[in-house]
């Protein structure tokens, strides 16, 4: 207990001395929000194998006390995002599910509709050559605008696995035609002081083409559609290589940046632990957020603000809550590094076309070992200091797994 307080005094000093405001970016840091995903509790893979984890939620229920655990142990989680129809309750009672999140502490968030797993989405959902396929999933999304009402969100977040695998299987054009058509119409049936977050990605699991592919695309849309449609951004949907903090600048500047997914990934959409394959590129990240936030320009300040953070993550073979709270506190140091860089003096040194000097006033950000301020903020918050060491010394996990055991798992290739 305490016993970061020696290197918290410290590192508070040195920060002072580049005067950093300690007591704003405690502040700021108590004030951040990441919402964890209700799949992310649930047993997921790959299309080879989903391997089964003992205690891995199977109900709607049992995700969200899940994430309620996850947000007891970090302090920074307060809400979680639906899946429609996987957190389908059985009788149906939406209110009756928010209000079972509520009494936990935590909230419900962006509602997903799902419409790429019934059977009849084999050639697509608002893209489908078929008009009744089409019409079945606008009905879908509709449904998921009216259960918004109901669970409290007004963030209806959009993903399509449309597209097609072979060159000629369908026209282009016209499934640009088909998706502007349905957007159009989900776009109009928003709730009031809603939004819908339009996400994209390059490929999978289509190959050939994918109707939104890229953030262009999603913003083309928004722009087509009104204010109330922003982009979300994951992290594992682009191609290789892509400078993703830029997406973040631009999108941010317009007023579009609407929401996150964080994952990490090496290759594709690898949906690993956040920051676990690349932090600096979490940070750098981080940094146009916390820039475009700080900056008081417009619209790119507020935009900042209320952007949706969600992590988006499938967990195969390292468990559920463990690599959740990972990744929450990964964002949370990723944030904090980019509280510290002080922007005064970067601004100063770009004016001057001190290329290296820009540089390294970053970098050295980046490197500052940031934990003791974050065990501070922990200790200040009333949550625990060591949250995973926290979460492994409470029962949480031998109890969900003497109460739920194990649980058959899909995927494969049978
Ligand atoms: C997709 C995409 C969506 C998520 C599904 C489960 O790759 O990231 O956001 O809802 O996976
Ligand atoms: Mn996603
Ligand atoms: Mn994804």
């Amino acid at each position: 207990m305490n016993n970061h307080r020696a290197a918290y005094e410290i590192l508070a000093q040195t920060l002072e001395a580049q005067a950093i405001d300690v007591t704003a970016v405690k502040e700021a840091l108590k004030r951040q929000h990441i919402e964890t995903p209700s799949w992310g509790y649930a047993n997921s893979g790959t299309r080879f194998k989903a391997f089964a984890w003992p205690g891995a939620a199977t109900t709607t229920q049992q995700k969200l006390d899940d994430a309620a655990m996850v947000h007891k142990m970090t302090g920074i989680a307060p809400s979680v995002a639906v899946h429609i129809p996987w957190d389908r309750p059985e009788d149906d009672d939406y209110v009756g599910m928010c209000q079972y999140a509520e009494e936990r502490g935590i909230r419900i968030g962006a509602v997903n509709p799902n419409v790429f797993q019934d059977d009849e989405y084999r050639l697509g959902s608002l893209g489908n050559p078929l008009p009744s396929v089409r019409e079945q999933a606008l009905d879908h999304i509709l449904e998921c605008c009216e259960i918004m009402a109901k669970v409290k969100s007004n963030n209806l977040s959009l993903w399509f696995a449309d597209g097609t695998n072979y060159a000629g299987q369908d026209s282009l054009r016209g499934r640009k035609q088909r998706f502007e058509h349905g957007l159009r119409i989900v776009y109009e049936n928003l709730p009031p002081n809603s939004r819908m977050l339009i996400e994209y990605k390059l490929f999978e699991p289509t190959f050939y083409n994918t109707d939104l592919p890229d953030w262009g695309t999603s913003y083309a849309w928004c722009l087509k559609l009104g204010p109330q449609a922003q982009v979300l951004v994951d992290l594992g949907h682009h191609a290789q290589g892509v400078n993703i903090e830029q997406i973040i600048a631009f999108l941010l500047d317009e007023g579009r940046l609407g929401g996150f997914h964080f994952n990490n990934r090496k290759y594709a959409d690898d949906d690993l632990i956040v920051g676990s394959v690349n932090p600096y590129e979490l940070f750098l990240i981080y940094n146009e957020l916390t820039g475009g936030a700080q900056s008081g320009d417009e619209p790119a300040s507020t935009t900042a603000q209320n952007v949706a953070y969600m992590i988006d993550q499938c967990h195969n073979v390292e468990g559920k809550l463990v690599p959740m709270i990972y990744s929450v506190l990964n964002c949370q140091e990723a944030y904090a590094k980019s509280l510290v860089v002080p922007r005064g003096e970067l601004a100063a040194a770009q004016a001057e076309g001190e290329v290296l000097e820009a540089h390294r006033i970053l970098t050295e950000a980046y490197r500052t070992d940031v934990r003791p301020l974050l065990s501070q903020v922990r200790e200040e918050m009333g949550v625990p200091t060591d949250p995973i060491n926290a979460y492994r010394a409470s029962s949480y996990e031998e109890q969900i797994r003497a109460e739920r055991g194990m649980a058959a798992t899909s995927g494969g290739f049978q």
